[in-house]
């Protein structure tokens, strides 16, 4: 591989960092940047439902100064799943070949994309990872690291899926694998959305790799985490396990 191959990632094809934005208007001009700076070949999709804050009309501007950034204007707030799949599928159309998640928030560092990507290269789904060696949460309070290690963790142990940062939001997908996965079949909205596709990903056979980052608690803007998302991200992920022991269990009795 050349030098110059090490560094575009023209080798993976056509990159697409795809931002879902609600009320990120304090947020949005500097993770653009980041993102810009850090891998400069790779396109930015800003993914906003209509944010009260004017978020839609500064994505606006990044976009007029910059041909590598574009703006997804979507009707109103329908949750992160929903913005991601959106975005998903005008990248797909728009001919990308790597679609990656991330925050605008600052808590999925720009610079460490380089790192994703690099292992993208030897799998079909890449997690930036919280709970694996070298990964790190900077700035978060007791109760979030236990509600997100203990989300992790039921996750795991109920689906059976073999990766430690299931609910992390910062990943690089191959096109195949958005298109081998099911999208049209997801309908989680919150945050078990990033459980869903993983769990998805890991079901079709593809290759999953986690990879540590440093997760930063937002600095500025509001979280939009709420009880309900934890709610359904509970019962979703209980469901989703129950039927699947259950589909185990008949397909053993149906082969005797
Ligand atoms: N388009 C869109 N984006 C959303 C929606 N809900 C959240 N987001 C964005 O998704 C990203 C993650 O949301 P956060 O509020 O940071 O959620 P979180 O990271 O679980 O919560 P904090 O750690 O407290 O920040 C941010 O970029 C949000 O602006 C939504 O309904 N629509
Ligand atoms: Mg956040």
């Amino acid at each position: 591989m050349t030098a110059a191959e090490e560094t575009t990632f023209a080798d993976l094809g056509e990159v697409l960092v795809i931002i879902p934005t609600y009320n990120e208007a304090e947020n949005i001009e500097r993770i653009v940047s980041r993102v810009r700076t850090a891998v400069p070949g790779a396109h930015v999709l800003v993914a906003d439902d209509n944010s009260p804050d004017g978020t839609g009309e500064i994505a606006d501007k990044l976009a007029a100064a910059d041909a590598r950034v574009r703006v997804l204007h979507r009707r109103g707030k329908e949750g992160l799943g929903a913005a991601y799949l959106a975005g998903f599928r005008w990248g797909i159309d728009h001919g990308y070949d790597v679609l990656v998640e991330m925050d605008a928030d600052g808590s999925h560092q720009p610079e460490e994309l380089p790192r994703l990507l690099i292992a993208l290269r030897g799998a079909d789904l890449v997690l930036g990872s919280r709970w694996v060696p070298g990964g790190k949460v900077v700035n978060w309070p007791k109760s979030r690291l236990l509600l997100s290690r203990g989300g992790s963790t039921y996750s795991r142990l109920m689906l059976g899926v073999p990766i430690r940062d299931v609910t992390g939001g910062y990943r690089a997908f191959r096109k195949e694998t958005l298109l081998g996965l099911g999208m049209d079949e997801v309908a989680s909205a919150g945050y078990c959305f990033q459980v869903d596709l993983a769990w998805r990903t890991v079901k079709a056979g593809f290759k999953v790799a986690e990879v540590p980052i440093t997760f930063v608690e937002r600095e500025h803007g509001a979280s939009k985490m709420s009880r309900s998302i934890v709610v359904e991200a509970l019962w979703r992920v209980t469901a989703w396990g129950v039927t699947a022991r259950l589909d185990k269990i008949t397909s053993r009795s149906g082969r005797r």
